[in-house]
Order: structure tokens, then C-alpha cells, then sequence
């Protein structure tokens, strides 16, 4: 072929989509981001935004006290949401561990917290049965061997060759690499079977970082052999190789934006109020109807939604964040199966006004998503008529008659109540021929 890609491994097609089977039926999962940042509580990225030296960063890294932490309760609250997976923070662009790691003095056991919080946090979400994943950043700005590139909290005011230059005079990234893969291996022969590995992230220009400085290829391969069923996602920069990566990762965009992605296997990450650790004082919470809006049109695109929960410095999900999961919970409990195993629909289903569909392929299910709710009840669905066997609500299965008098040989119209029931998203299902 014209465009035969390099590849690094030697997995069959079949194997990859056996191997990525629980991934793309979940559709839903939690991501957590937790660090020292929950501290000063102002954006995991405090430390290069606010340009904090290690020094002055240590604080944190002294009264780390995580009183409240119970990673049960995490777990409960995520098996509520209807979430099947979660991702957790084994380390941020910070360089904190919150496992017990053997190649750094910088870890959660040498806090206050003196605990292996990594450990506990597999623990407890693999007993409610929630599959587990670890977030691990590529990037590291406490190791004194991490060059200084144009996102390190103590890159140069005025970027030039030499400014760098004189700043990595000390610094050896090959040093690095090797604790990057040695680091890796550790949470991957530690804590048993692990499913998912989430790195973060290559930056191209001139002062970033990509392949060459992660060893990216030997890295992967590591990986492969040492957990030979994980899903690892695209950050790693190696996109010429097609084995480079399992999934692709939008990262907070917008459900307008998410269409595109469409036939492509992908996951969106996305925040509940625009940072990934707990901030604060953050006045830009999304709604219901939005977080809502994001797991339907990921799932009606054929991909999955990572909705992030950045727990405070005491080890608590806030209030916000509870009463967001909650809500969330609530429409699962009753919608779910609008979710999982599902993907978007084939084309001969026409999309549907004021709705968005996903589709179920072995259970031969339709749902339709009311985004905007019929004004009259009379939902028309146009080009359905020879495609439907039964309609239902989703949520109590009760039965949706066609309107025989607005029903034509191409279009169904089906006689809703003209009270919308109490849902942000009410949820047809129409059972296909
Ligand atoms: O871990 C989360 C983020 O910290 C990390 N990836 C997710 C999963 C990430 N966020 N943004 N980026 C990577 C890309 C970089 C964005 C930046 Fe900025 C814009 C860096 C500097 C300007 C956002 C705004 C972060 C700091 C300020």
C-alpha cells in the first residue's frame, strides 16, 4: 500500500479489538487528578504557571495530609455514576508519586499521608469491580535530570538556544529516561493486572519534547510485555508507527466538535469546571445537561467519555463534584443501556430533530436522546416508519403508540406524553426490524 505505516509490535486485527473489547462496550469512565496541586488548589499546572521553584513548591510535599482518604467511597461514588473504568494520577507534571516507588524520595510515603495511595486506590476499585488505569506523566518537572523545555516552571523569560542551553548544562535527559521507564515498569509489576496506561504528553517546537526523549519505542514495548492486555492511549508520539497507540484522546472539546472523531477509536477526556486538580475558587462548573450532552454525543460518535474528578488535599471528592456524580447517577440508573455497548448508528437511520441517537447493534436498539422535548408530545421520526418494531421509554419501559392519523408510509410519529418526564435527557427506544 501507499501508505504502509511502520509498526512495533506484531497483534493481529482481530486480537487488538478481542484486546480492547471491555474498553469500547464501558464507554464510561472516571478520571482522577490528584497531587500535590490539590494543595494550593489553583490548577495542576500551579507550579510552571506561577513558575514555583522546587524549593518553594515543598511545602506541599510537607503538610500533605489526606485525612478523609477512602478510596471506597471513590470507588462507590464512581459505580454510581454508571462508571466502568477509572484512570487515577500515579504521578503528574509535578513528578509526585503517590505510589511507593523505589526510585524516588518524592512519593506519598514520605509525606504526612504515609501511605501507598496508588495501592489502596487499586484495591478498592477493583473490589466494586470497576476496571482500573493509571495516568503516568511523561513529563516532570521536579526530576533534576528533566531538561528544561518551554512548559518547565523554570524555562527562561526570553526563550533563546542559549538560555536553554546554559539551564540543561547540568541536565541529563538519557538520566531521566531511564526513571521514566523504570518508573513505569514499577506500577506495571506492582499492583497486578493494571488496564489501562494513560501517559501525558509529547509537545512539539522548538523547546519541546517527543519520542526521542521519552524512548518512546523501547518504553512501549516494555509496557506490551509487561502487561500484555493494557490499553495504552496516543500521547507517546508515535503516530507513524500504526501500533503506536490504541485510542486517541480529545482533550476537552466541545460535543459540537466531537462528530468529527467519528469511525476513528477515541475516548474524550473532559473536566467538570475547566482544571484537572481540585481548584477552588473555579466559578465555571458545567451543568447537568452539558456533562450529560458530552457522555451521549461521545457515545453516539463511537467513542468513550473520561470525566475527571480532581479530589481535594484532604482526599475527598467536593461537594460539586458529589452533587454532579449524583446527578449523573441518577439518569444512568435509569438510561444506561442507552450507553453501554453502544456506538453511533449506521447511516440508513436518519438522524432525528432535537435528538441524537446511539445504537446497539446486537440488541438491534435505537435510542434516541430527546435533547429538546416535543412540544405537543408528538415526536416525528422521519424515514423510521419501515425501520421499527416497538417504541419505549428507556427509563420505565412504558410503551410509546404510534400516532396512526400523523403516520405515513416513510415517517412514524409516536404519541409521547405532553409532560416531559422528570429527565434532563429522556430516552426513546425503539426496538429495530
Ligand atoms: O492532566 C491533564 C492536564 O494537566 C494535561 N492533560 C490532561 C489530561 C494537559 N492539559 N493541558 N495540556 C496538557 C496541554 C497544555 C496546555 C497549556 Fe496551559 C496551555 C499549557 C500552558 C497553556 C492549561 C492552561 C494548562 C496550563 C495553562
Amino acid at each position: 500500500p501507499l501508505f504502509a505505516q511502520k509498526s512495533i509490535g506484531n497483534e493481529s486485527p482481530e486480537a487488538k479489538v478481542k484486546r480492547m473489547q471491555w474498553w469500547t462496550n464501558d464507554c464510561f469512565g472516571m478520571f482522577i487528578h490528584w497531587g500535590l496541586y490539590a494543595m494550593p488548589a489553583r490548577h495542576e499546572w500551579v507550579k510552571s504557571r506561577e513558575r514555583i521553584t522546587t524549593e518553594d513548591y515543598q511545602k506541599y510535599f510537607d503538610h500533605f495530609n489526606p485525612d478523609l482518604f477512602e478510596p471506597k467511597i471513590w470507588a462507590k461514588k464512581a459505580k454510581a455514576a454508571g462508571m466502568k473504568y477509572a484512570v487515577l494520577t500515579t504521578k503528574h507534571h509535578e513528578g509526585f508519586t503517590l505510589f511507593d516507588s523505589k526510585l524516588t524520595d518524592y512519593k506519598a510515603t514520605n509525606t504526612p499521608a504515609k501511605r501507598d495511595l496508588v495501592k489502596e486506590f487499586v484495591d478498592a476499585f477493583r473490589a466494586e469491580g470497576i476496571k482500573v488505569g493509571f495516568y503516568y506523566s511523561l513529563i516532570d518537572w521536579h526530576h533534576p535530570q528533566y531538561t528544561v523545555d518551554r512548559i518547565h516552571p523554570q524555562r527562561p523569560i526570553k526563550e533563546s538556544d542559549s538560555a536553554y542551553a546554559s539551564l540543561n548544562k547540568s541536565r541529563d535527559m538519557a538520566t531521566y529516561r531511564k526513571y521514566l521507564y523504570d518508573q513505569v515498569t514499577e506500577i506495571l509489576t506492582k499492583y497486578g493486572k493494571i488496564d489501562l496506561l494513560w501517559l501525558d504528553y509529547s509537545f512539539t517546537g522548538k523547546y519541546g519534547k517527543g519520542k526521542d526523549d521519552w524512548g518512546s519505542i523501547e518504553l512501549l514495548k516494555q509496557i506490551r510485555k509487561l502487561q500484555p492486555n493494557i490499553i495504552v492511549n496516543n500521547r507517546l508520539d508515535l503516530k507513524e508507527y500504526a501500533d503506536g497507540a490504541d485510542f486517541e484522546t480529545p482533550e476537552q472539546v466541545k460535543p459540537a466538535e466531537l462528530e468529527k472523531f467519528k469511525g476513528k477509536v477515541w475516548e474524550t477526556c473532559q473536566t467538570f469546571s475547566g482544571s484537572w486538580g481540585y481548584h477552588r475558587d473555579e466559578n465555571t462548573w458545567k451543568s447537568n445537561r452539558t456533562l450529560l450532552d458530552l457522555l451521549i454525543t461521545s457515545v453516539g460518535n463511537g467513542g468513550n467519555l473520561l470525566l475527571n474528578v480532581g479530589p481535594t488535599a484532604r482526599g475527598e471528592f467536593d461537594i460539586r463534584a458529589n452533587t454532579a456524580l449524583d446527578s449523573l447517577g441518577i439518569w444512568m440508573h435509569a438510561n444506561s443501556k442507552s450507553i453501554y455497548n453502544c456506538t453511533y448508528a449506521p447511516q440508513e437511520y436518519p438522524r432525528v430533530d432535537g435528538a441524537k441517537t446511539t445504537y446497539n447493534k446486537a440488541a438491534k436498539k435505537l435510542y434516541v436522546h430527546l435533547f429538546e422535548y416535543p412540544k405537543d408530545g408528538s415526536l416525528s421520526l422521519k424515514g423510521y416508519n419501515k425501520l421499527v418494531k416497538y417504541a419505549q421509554f428507556l427509563h420505565d419501559g412504558s410503551e410509546l403508540q404510534t400516532d396512526k392519523e400523523k403516520s405515513n408510509a416513510d415517517d412514524l410519529v409516536l404519541k409521547l406524553p405532553a409532560r416531559k418526564p422528570n429527565f434532563e435527557i429522556p430516552v426513546v427506544e425503539l426496538s429495530l426490524k
